[in-house]
């Protein structure tokens, strides 16, 4: 058999059509997810029955043919995983117990226990690897530390990131205890889904564009650099995509110093801007804006053709900037697989 295709682009090689899989695919915009997460009873008891986030993990599979699946899950279940009290307030967002000072941080749980809470997490993926078409990659995922911090210190969702930007500046050594904690919790956490069948991995830092210069470096790059070296020793070849979202200049160069991939590019940077200064380096992923996933129409098709053009010189897998919203069409999401796949 043939290799599959984002395995191909991974390894640098430029395909006459990019491989697509889409940020969030399964998820709210779906009838079929909305069901499925109904007879679980919540987001969380969906997270972790491995039959049923098996099941939601697949319905995009089904209803598209994307080249990727993306493991169901959420990059909170690690704090929760390390001791944080973790809940969903329905149609607000995820709340949980928060860290202020080094005494939170050494009251988290000792690494080596957090399986006894993710367990079911790597049943999904082993189902997964299972009952996935031979085509399709399964893709395994965490949240990159400084991300994870921010909502283990506010307790929720923060446009700015404040609360995480106040211990960073006031309490530095609580903050970059934390910031090792969390590392090596992912670190155990990605490589027992990579024991399970996860084929790639990605790390979400969503909130990347909020730390600047020396932070950056330190909170953003630093972190994911050891993660993606202790992953790659342990499991030679395993492709790694960093997501460091708006991270704007930081950007250029983050695959040569953090050793990923590929990087994933949100749509604050054109696709121009992302080919000549991002993927001279290798494989880039991404970048239409997901609102085109909602008001559809001419704009949704131009945009994306002008995507998959702009990065056609070399590796490229297809991508939203950021996750598909609720309010999205689903049909709007079979015109874009149309336009990338030249239909
Ligand atoms: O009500 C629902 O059904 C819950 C909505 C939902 C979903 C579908 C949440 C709550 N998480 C998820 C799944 C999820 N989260 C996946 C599954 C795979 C897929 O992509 O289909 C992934 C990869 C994530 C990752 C995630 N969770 C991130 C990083 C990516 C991003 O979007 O920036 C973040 C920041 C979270 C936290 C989170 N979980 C859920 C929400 C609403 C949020 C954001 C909260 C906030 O910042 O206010």
């Amino acid at each position: 058999m043939t290799e599959k295709t984002i395995l191909r682009a991974l390894k640098g090689e430029t395909l006459p059509t990019p491989p697509i899989w889409m940020m969030r695919q399964a998820g709210r915009y779906l009838p079929e997810y909305r069901a499925t997460r109904a007879q679980a009873g919540d987001f969380l008891k969906l997270c972790y029955n491995p039959e049923l986030a098996a099941e939601v993990t697949l319905q995009p599979i089904r209803r598209y043919g994307f080249d990727a699946a993306i493991l169901f899950a959420d990059i909170l279940l690690l704090p929760q995983a390390l001791g944080a009290d973790l809940w969903f307030v329905t149609g607000e967002g995820p709340r949980l117990s928060t860290i202020t000072d080094m005494a939170g941080v050494q009251a988290l749980r000792p690494t080596a226990d957090i399986h006894e809470t993710l367990s079911p997490i790597y049943e999904t993926v082993k189902i997964l690897a299972q009952e996935l078409p031979p085509q399709t990659t399964l893709i395994g995922f965490a949240g990159a530390p400084w991300t994870v911090a921010t909502y283990m210190i506010a307790g929720r969702g923060t446009p700015d990131q404040a609360p995480a930007h106040k211990l960073k500046d006031t309490d530095r050594a609580a903050f970059a205890a934390l910031i090792d904690r969390i590392t090596d919790g992912t670190i155990e956490y990605l490589d027992a889904q990579i024991r399970a069948g996860a084929e790639v991995i990605k790390l979400f830092d969503s909130w990347a564009g909020s730390l600047k210069a020396q932070d950056f470096h330190d909170f953003a790059l630093l972190p994911t650099k050891r993660i993606i070296a202790e992953l790659k020793s342990r499991h030679p070849g395993i492709p790694i995509i960093a997501f460091p979202r708006e991270a704007g200049d930081g950007y250029i160069g983050f695959a040569k110093a953090t050793g990923a991939d590929c990087v994933a590019l949100d749509n604050s940077v054109t696709p121009e801007w992302g080919a000549a200064n991002v993927q001279v380096d290798g494989c880039v992923q991404g970048n239409l804006a997901s609102r085109h996933m909602v008001t559809g129409g001419q704009a949704l098709v131009d945009e994306t053709r002008q995507i998959v053009k702009a990065f056609s010189g070399g590796p490229h897998i297809f991508n939203l900037g950021h996750g598909i919203t609720p309010d999205a069409d689903p049909d709007n999401v079979s015109r874009m697989i149309d336009a990338v796949r030249g239909r």
